[in-house]
């Protein structure tokens, strides 16, 4: 199987996407198209019509859309837990997985994912915050370490929003804090982190 990935600095979908493949250790091949190269967008179209980061290759199937794809992963790999075990909870943490799938609009808009970099703390617009304050909730309901307890899809989903409240210098509440730090902790986002800051393309339009 294979992850074409976009920049893991910019790419927040690939990064979701890409720390399920490797935090479960499954066996795909990474593959990265850099968003800002020339041919990106037809190499991009080229593997999947909808021309977007991430996709997944295997065999003939194309998976495109992170979500589509952890699901797949999920059901092509049931013993490595990928999602809670709990009915309730697998239910409960997809609910969360789809908010910040087809949310949070305008703190993904306003605070493009920037690894690397390192911004002024500054006063967000009143959608901007309104967006923080429901992550900041979501975040304080954790059970520990993780949002369910152990590492799974939902936690990867959250990993890029942490990575902008540190680049960002989002004020992170007490009962917020404690799965914040787990979170960036954890060996895959450091891992991915790592390799992030590596990379040596810049997107002026993210910088
Ligand atoms: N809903 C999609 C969103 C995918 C998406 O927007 N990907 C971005 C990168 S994070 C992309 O491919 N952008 C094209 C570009 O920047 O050229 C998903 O969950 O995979």
């Amino acid at each position: 199987m294979e992850l074409i990935l976009g920049n893991k600095n910019y790419s927040s979908w690939s990064m979701r996407a890409g720390l399920v493949a490797n935090a479960f250790d499954l066996p795909l091949e990474l593959t990265t198209i850099w968003l800002d190269e020339d041919g990106a967008e037809r190499r991009k179209r080229d593997y999947s019509p909808a021309g977007l980061v991430p996709i997944l290759i295997d065999g003939d199937l194309t998976v495109w859309d992170s979500l589509a794809i952890c699901e797949y992963l999920a059901e092509k790999f049931p013993h490595r837990e990928l999602w809670p075990v709990d009915t309730q909870d697998r239910a409960r943490a997809r609910s969360l997985c789809c908010e910040m799938h087809s949310g949070f609009s305008a703190l993904r808009q306003q605070l493009p994912m920037n690894i690397r970099a390192r911004k002024e703390p500054r006063t967000w617009p009143a959608e901007v915050q309104r967006d923080v304050a429901r992550i900041h909730e979501i975040w304080a309901e954790a059970r520990g370490p993780f949002l369910f307890g152990k590492f799974s899809i939902v936690d990867a989903y959250f990993a890029p929003v942490a990575c902008r409240f540190r680049t960002y210098q989002v004020d992170v509440p007490d009962a917020a804090a404690d799965y914040y730090e787990e979170l960036l902790a954890h060996d895959a986002v450091r891992a991915w982190t790592q390799l992030g800051l590596a990379e040596s393309h810049h997107m002026s339009r993210y910088d």
